[in-house]
């Protein structure tokens, strides 16, 4: 996955080989056998393959020495090898000279993205011709564009409007593109203390399925609730979020031909809002913030670069993009008591900690128990995340060890960032040993899940019909060197008609203060006149799985 995209060709496989010989290492066979008869007219056009390698690395330090080289890693890795995107000679006498050995998997990944293009039009046409019928809850044949994904979520919004609600997140992207998602669930204005599941799609702009699957779930719950008994339930006890698209900027440029492989955002000079086209220009396409390095939780550590040409760039900062703090406004101002963060590819479902230096999470236990759920239904495997490698400044770094909500990455789809869209009715329906359940069956155990008492916490109590209350928590997260950020949590529902609240929230005392032994935390809980008048004031101490009783008398004699 990591390595800019450089859509200059330049070098011939056949250079490739003799450069692997030349320095002394086995030529690998798959290298010598995946070289075509028409690799010659390439090769006279002193064109330059991008091409998918499998390295061997059996051993820990090997694989800790390929990352070392910042290479375009695949993010498919197995016990002995890591598969790695080449972007022609420099990259392969990198490896080289490293001492490494590879097949080649793909030999020509631009080629196979013109293969997909022709795939995608026959797929569209057998659905047209209803030669194939297991279409997805949208019918859609072919990928989004960006504006598809927007005008989807608005009809959506329109035509359900008591159970979707369209929202724009806090800030633009940094080309000036509104970021969008959906609310959902049964009386979706109504503020009511339901526990959230969010689903996001598209951190990472080549990895095109991630924001289908998102938005196809958002499809489904919507179209057969009150058909399917579970989406029903799951509308009434909770409310899903999702946003399928995170970093439009950089999935806009991936939509367009010629950059497909983009994976980062449009930051292209720390700090400074880039120039009208500039990301695109082609100096500029190994730049940009890998969203997904930017999160406050470890920032700075260990399998994220300082270099602003890396496709793993942390950043000047945690929090520097608007991309990122857009999720951590969302994730603030929610109870997410669970989260998945889809990307592309690997077949894995991964949980916390994101290095392996770090101790498993005092939440173990039903982490790994929901993870493995949820694989054994898409047939991905559940892991660790750094049994894939180190990262720090993802996702889940911040927004389990702040929230105790439990995230996952799920990485879709076996070998490519984003295939043949006819392969995105298997990944959401299953298929083979899968077919019937996929992710489809995955997402509603993640909603199941974040419904389920036992594994978020509850504030239950009297107060007057009409109040405000509001959970708020106030803290710092540490990164890697040690620097403290503020965050907020801040939540609100409103007493219903009646007198009595249940409020689904996350526990009380953060993951990283329990992991580090630091006693309990509170949440701060105010009733308030809708003016915002505070009435009463209680701290709330609550665990996983645990409930609370909070009457609020003395609001209920001043409201
Ligand atoms: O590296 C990433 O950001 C994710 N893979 S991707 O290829 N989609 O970019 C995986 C991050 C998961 N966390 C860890 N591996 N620790
Ligand atoms: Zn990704």
């Amino acid at each position: 996955m990591f390595r800019p995209a450089r859509w200059t060709r330049l070098v011939p496989l056949a250079l490739a080989a003799v450069l692997a010989v030349g320095a002394g290492s086995q030529l690998p066979a798959a290298v010598q056998a995946s070289a075509p008869p028409d690799r010659k007219s390439v090769a006279e056009q002193n064109d330059e393959l991008i091409q998918l390698l499998r390295v061997n690395t059996p051993t820990q330090p090997d694989r800790k020495r390929l990352t070392s080289l910042d290479l375009d890693l695949a993010e498919s890795a197995g016990p002995t090898y890591t598969d790695v995107v080449a972007y022609g000679k420099s990259d392969l006498r990198l490896l080289t000279l490293a001492g490494f050995t590879w097949s080649v998997l793909e030999d020509d990944l631009e080629g196979a993205d013109r293969q997909r293009e022709k795939d995608d039009a026959a797929y569209a046409k057998a659905v047209r011709n209803k030669s194939i019928l297991a279409t997805l809850p949208s019918g859609r044949t072919s990928y989004r564009q960006l504006a598809d994904f927007n005008n989807d979520l608005a009809s959506l919004a329109q035509q359900y409007p008591t159970k979707a609600k369209l929202i724009t997140l806090k800030e633009k992207s940094l080309e000036g593109r509104s970021v969008q998602g959906l609310e959902i669930s049964h009386n979706v204005g109504v503020s009511s203390g339901k526990p959230v599941f969010l689903s996001m799609g598209l951190h990472h702009a080549r990895e095109w399925p991630s924001g289908e699957l998102t938005i196809e779930f958002a499809y489904d719950l919507l179209k057969n609730d009150g058909v399917d008994t579970r989406i029903t339930n799951i509308l009434e006890k909770s409310k899903v979020i999702v946003v399928p698209v995170v970093n439009p900027d950089g999935f806009n440029l991936s939509r367009t031909l010629g950059y497909e492989m983009k994976r980062k955002n449009c930051r292209i000079t720390n700090g400074q809002i880039p120039t009208a086209g500039q990301c695109a220009q082609s100096s500029n396409q190994s730049r940009g913030v890998d969203p997904n390095r930017n999160y406050s939780g470890f920032w700075g550590g260990p399998g994220a670069s300082t270099s602003t040409t890396s496709e793993t760039y942390r950043g000047p900062g945690a929090f520097s993009e608007p991309e990122t703090r857009n999720i951590q406004a969302l994730v603030s101002a929610h109870q997410v008591t669970t989260l998945i963060t889809n990307h592309t590819y690997s077949n894995l479902v991964l949980r916390e900690p994101g290095y392996a230096a770090a101790a498993n999470t005092p939440d173990e236990t039903v982490y790994k128990s929901l993870g493995d759920q949820m694989a054994a239904q898409n047939g991905y495997t559940s892991q660790k995340a750094y049994q894939l490698y180190d990262t720090t400044g993802t996702t889940e770094d911040w927004s389990y060890y702040a929230t105790g909500g439990l995230g996952f990455t799920f990485e879709h789809g076996a070998s490519s960032f984003h295939p043949a869209f006819s392969n995105i009715p298997n990944y959401y329906f299953g298929s083979g040993s899968t077919a019937g359940k996929g992710n489809r069956e995955a997402y509603l155990i993640a909603a199941e899940s974040t419904i389920n008492p036992a594994r978020h916490s509850v504030v239950t109590g009297t107060g007057p019909a009409g109040a405000v209350l509001r959970l708020k928590k106030s803290f710092t997260t540490k990164t890697w060197n040690g620097t403290l950020l503020p965050d907020v949590l801040e939540t609100t529902m409103t007493v219903p008609a009646g007198g009595t609240y249940t409020w689904h929230t996350n526990q009380s005392t953060r993951p990283i203060t329990i992991q580090n032994g630091g006693g309990t935390e509170s949440w701060t809980l105010t009733c308030e006149r809708p003016t915002g008048q505070v009435l009463e004031t209680r701290s709330v101490t609550v665990a996983r799985g645990g409930s609370v009783t909070a009457n609020l008398t003395a609001c209920s004699t001043a409201f």
